[in-house]
């Protein structure tokens, strides 16, 4: 084995310099000769390693080891027995236990699913693929696209204005704060948004008396995490979510415990694929302990539209519109 010393660089340029080495090579063959000796002494103890010691006389050896002395003891000319015995390694057990990511669930199927019991109460949600029949849903989606009036919403985070990844507007006689930006009321609803809240009124036997209309025009459009709990939404609301045109994912998240400081990793994660027709109704404490979002995609989609009937109260006197129920001194 070779050890690259200084003493060695030199005699080595002592004797090409007269071969007319430019410096350049000869670093380059320094760099070569200090990976050769790396390599070497990786190939003889299993790892990149350290530079041997000079000297050889074994140092640091625990006294009165039998096992130790043997092993100097029957060491060879490549002289690892001091390695052997002032190196070992120790496996130490992780002080934190390791924890694993829960699966996350697929719901895609007609029924009622209650998804959670704590900590506000049961979080329920009904899945109806197929609440409109497929011509129908062909023909509503093509005029409300047409005939709503879209517009993109401006919000705000902490003073920043930003336009929201999608377009929308709001039917209802109240109007309707959300992050930090407001919907005016809009008592001019379109027909045909009457019959479909009349329709869903029966199937999630719950009255509405708003709209949220949301059209997503392309795989780039989406709405991030966010649960519907403003105070003016009440506590417990359901909500009605009826989807129109191509299938998005509707993902869940479970909020998670305060423990966990905001950190969603270890959290139940639902998702839900929307079909055209479909209706989703989310009852109970889903606006308390679970988050929802659509995402965007990576793959090209068709326009989506989505109709999320909501009952609006008027906002609590003393507080700002559009706070969190959570942010208000009295919960039912
Ligand atoms: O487009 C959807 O399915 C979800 C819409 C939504 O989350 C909302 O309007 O609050």
């Amino acid at each position: 084995m070779h050890l690259v010393t200084l003493d060695y660089l030199k005699r080595r340029f002592r004797r090409r310099r007269g071969r007319n080495y430019s410096l350049r090579i000869l670093f380059r063959q320094f760099s070569f000769d200090v990976m050769s000796d790396k390599r070497q002494r990786a190939r003889v103890q299993g790892s990149w390693a350290k530079p041997l010691p000079k000297h050889t006389a074994p140092t640091g050896t625990v006294p009165n080891n039998p096992q130790t002395r043997n092993a100097n003891q029957t060491s060879t000319s490549w002289d690892l027995g001091q390695q052997k015995t002032s190196k070992t390694f120790e496996f130490h057990q992780p002080t934190k236990p390791s924890r694993d990511v829960p699966p996350e669930r697929v719901i895609e199927h007609a029924g009622d699913y209650e998804i959670s019991h704590v900590p506000s109460g049961v979080s329920r949600l009904r899945l109806l693929p197929g609440f409109l029949a497929q011509e129908e849903a062909d023909w509503m989606f093509s005029k409300l696209l047409e005939e709503l009036p879209w517009s993109k919403k401006t919000n705000y985070r902490q003073g920043e204005a930003y336009g929201e990844p999608r377009l929308t507007c709001w039917y209802g006689e109240l109007p309707y704060t959300y992050a930090n930006s407001t919907m005016d009321a809009n008592t001019q609803w379109h027909p045909l948004l009457l019959t479909l809240r009349e329709a869903v009124e029966q199937a999630s036997s719950s009255r509405f008396n708003s709209l949220l209309c949301n059209l997503y025009r392309d795989c780039h459009d989406s709405i991030g995490w966010h649960s519907d709990d403003e105070a003016s939404l009440g506590a417990k609301p359901t909500i009605a979510s009826l989807s129109l045109g191509d299938t998005r994912v509707f993902s869940l998240r479970k909020q998670p415990p305060p423990e966990e400081n905001g950190d969603f990793t270890y959290v139940e994660r639902i998702r839900v694929p929307l079909s055209h027709g479909t209706l989703l109704l989310m009852e109970g404490a889903t606006q308390d302990d679970w988050q929802h979002q659509v995402a965007k995609e990576y793959h090209d989609r068709g326009p989506r539209i989505n109709l999320t009937f909501r009952t609006i109260h008027p906002e609590l006197e003393g507080h700002r519109p559009g706070t969190k129920l959570r942010f208000t001194a009295k919960q039912q």
